[in-house]
């Protein structure tokens, strides 16, 4: 089974760009998005501000075509990954409680060859991001019981196989505006 790749509008909160533009965040487990505590950036990988004309996307420089595809240029706008370092943004879902988390985090292993420079950090499900956040003091956030299901009391995904999750997920985020693109 191969993982769907989902790319997810991170819309942020804090910083030069805040209320204007999103991050553009990529992850190929949609259903650990919902322990999402941060995204973590290259801090020397230069990113960009595109624009389809309508609404803008922070994406690294080098992935700009590859993610966004047609119709998509540069603003001119441009931060290295140190530069966004802590910009807040507002994280995907709301289902689990957490403070003083969702954040742009800088890490070393973020490559510029898939996605968008800009990755989902969930550091209950990956070795990298639990590293990653730690350094942060981030915590970490996992509402998977042992036997593969998510917590009751919560929302959509409740009492849910993990990896059946995904579907909704993606649902949920296509209707709120947030999902970018799919690669089932
Ligand atoms: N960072 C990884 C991803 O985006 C996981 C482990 C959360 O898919």
């Amino acid at each position: 089974v191969v993982d769907p790749s989902v790319f997810v509008r991170f819309p942020l909160t804090s910083g030069p760009l805040a209320g204007e533009a999103s991050l553009l965040v990529w992850t190929t487990t949609p259903w650990t998005l919902v322990s999402n505590t941060a995204a973590a950036a290259h801090p020397d990988v230069t990113y960009v501000v595109a624009t389809d004309g309508d609404e803008k996307l922070v994406v690294a420089e080098p992935l700009l075509e590859k993610a966004l595809g047609e119709g998509w240029t540069a603003t001119g706008q441009s931060f290295t990954g140190r530069e966004m370092e802590r910009w807040a943004y507002r994280r995907p879902f709301d289902l689990v409680e957490l403070e003083g988390a969702n954040f742009v985090v800088n890490a070393e292993y973020v490559t510029t060859e898939d996605g968008t420079g800009l990755v989902h950090q969930a550091p209950a499900f990956g070795e990298d991001d639990l590293r990653t956040c730690r350094a942060y003091g981030l915590p970490v956030v996992n509402p998977v019981r042992p036997d593969g299901t998510f917590e009751e009391g919560l929302g959509l995904v409740g009492g849910q196989f993990f990896k059946k999750a995904d579907e909704k997920l993606v649902a949920d985020l296509t209707e709120r505006g947030l999902l970018f693109k799919h690669i089932a």
